[in-house]
């Protein structure tokens, strides 16, 4: 059977550090969007199990028409059941406390709840601070396929209360078959034991540029050989963060065509983020700027972060005789260490020329 493992879909967050007032609307309308995709994809594929491994909500944010549409999407789809395990982000939600009134939404407590599916036992619960008694608690069937799912970040050894965390050294040899993990916003996998996978799926859709790289959701296949499970990208926009060193450039031709290089495979719908890097020197810097304005409408959102240093022989400058050359020697004279006195340099040299320093 075909199985579905989601998390951290973040619905209702409010996507205001990059946008603007309506892009961060529409973004949000997005994240729902995605997960109604999701379930469509589903019935397109006779998929009748959808894990939500945590942080389907971004409580602090999401309001009762977020929550509605969620809980109509939910009842259109008797076909499906929803297995939801709350998160650090949506711990006290209407979904949670309408759970009762939608038959095909399942969900978990703070201590282990199990439901049982086609051969399949399902395990989970929401980690709390103490959760080593929790952990030894968990005892599982060897003769059946079992998924446990949980929401935290990964952690080993005695460490079994800090918040938001799963221990994965309390989990080995506990006849796991698939750890269904949400709370890391990117997937990842591995071996748990000689037995068991573990398995983030990562976020819906990148919300920061934190974020960046394929977003989506995992298809888990369970038959009689055991499970196999592949990432599936989903997001409706990608993130992308490309860095360019502008040591080698000097002319604006030089500048766009190097922009036009690295940003040529991003698709439009995107968002873009081009961090400058290198050294320059004076008579380049104005091209950097310039260079970026051709590719400003070019994706959904844009940016640029200006992280290059002026090319200039401090030692040299050091003996001119003028305001730099004094600026110069009293940072060298100030008892700073050497990389500090450079970072001071080069900030105050940017200011004394006119420039915008971050
Ligand atoms: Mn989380």
């Amino acid at each position: 059977m075909k199985i579905i493992h989601c998390s951290d879909v973040h619905l209702g967050a409010s996507m205001t550090t990059h946008l603007n007032f309506e892009q961060a609307i529409q973004r949000r309308d997005e994240l729902l969007h995605s997960f109604f995709k999701l379930v469509e994809y589903a019935v397109k594929n006779e998929i009748s199990v959808i894990l939500i491994a945590g942080d389907l909500l971004d409580t602090e944010y999401a309001d009762s028409k977020t929550t509605g549409i969620l809980l109509d999407i939910f009842r259109a789809h008797p076909e499906i059941d929803f297995y939801y395990l709350s998160g650090n982000h949506d711990e006290d939600n209407l979904i949670l406390h309408s759970a009762s009134s939608v038959d095909n939404l399942h969900i978990f407590g703070s201590d282990w709840t199990s439901f049982y599916f086609n051969g399949i036992r399902l395990t989970g619960a929401v980690l709390g601070e103490h959760n080593a008694s929790l952990y030894s608690k968990l005892t599982l069937d060897p003769t059946e396929f079992n998924i446990v799912m949980l929401h935290g970040d990964e952690v080993h050894g005695r460490d079994y209360d800090t918040p938001d965390t799963v221990n994965f050294d309390a989990l080995k040899n506990k006849n796991i078959d698939y750890l269904a993990l949400g709370h890391l916003h990117s997937y990842h996998e591995g071996a748990l034991d000689k037995r068991g996978t573990y398995c983030y799926s990562g976020c819906l859709e990148g919300r920061g540029f934190d974020e960046c790289g394929p977003k989506g959701f995992v298809l888990l296949e369970i038959n009689e050989n055991g499970e196999t499970h592949k990432f599936v990208p989903f997001a409706s926009r990608q993130l992308h963060e490309v860095e360019i060193d502008i040591s080698e450039l000097s002319t604006l031709p030089e500048f766009v065509q190097a922009l036009e290089q690295k940003l040529s495979d991003i698709p439009s719908q995107d968002f873009v983020r081009v961090v400058f890097v290198g050294t320059y020197d004076e008579n380049s810097r104005k091209n950097l700027k310039i260079s970026t304005m051709s590719f400003k409408d070019k994706f959904y959102y844009f940016e640029f972060k200006d992280k290059t240093k002026m090319q200039i022989n401090l030692d040299d400058l050091e003996h001119d005789i003028s305001l730099r050359g004094e600026f110069v020697r009293t940072v060298r004279a100030s008892g700073l260490s050497r990389q500090e006195q450079d970072d001071i340099i080069y900030l105050g040299l940017a200011t004394l020329n006119g420039e915008e320093v971050n």
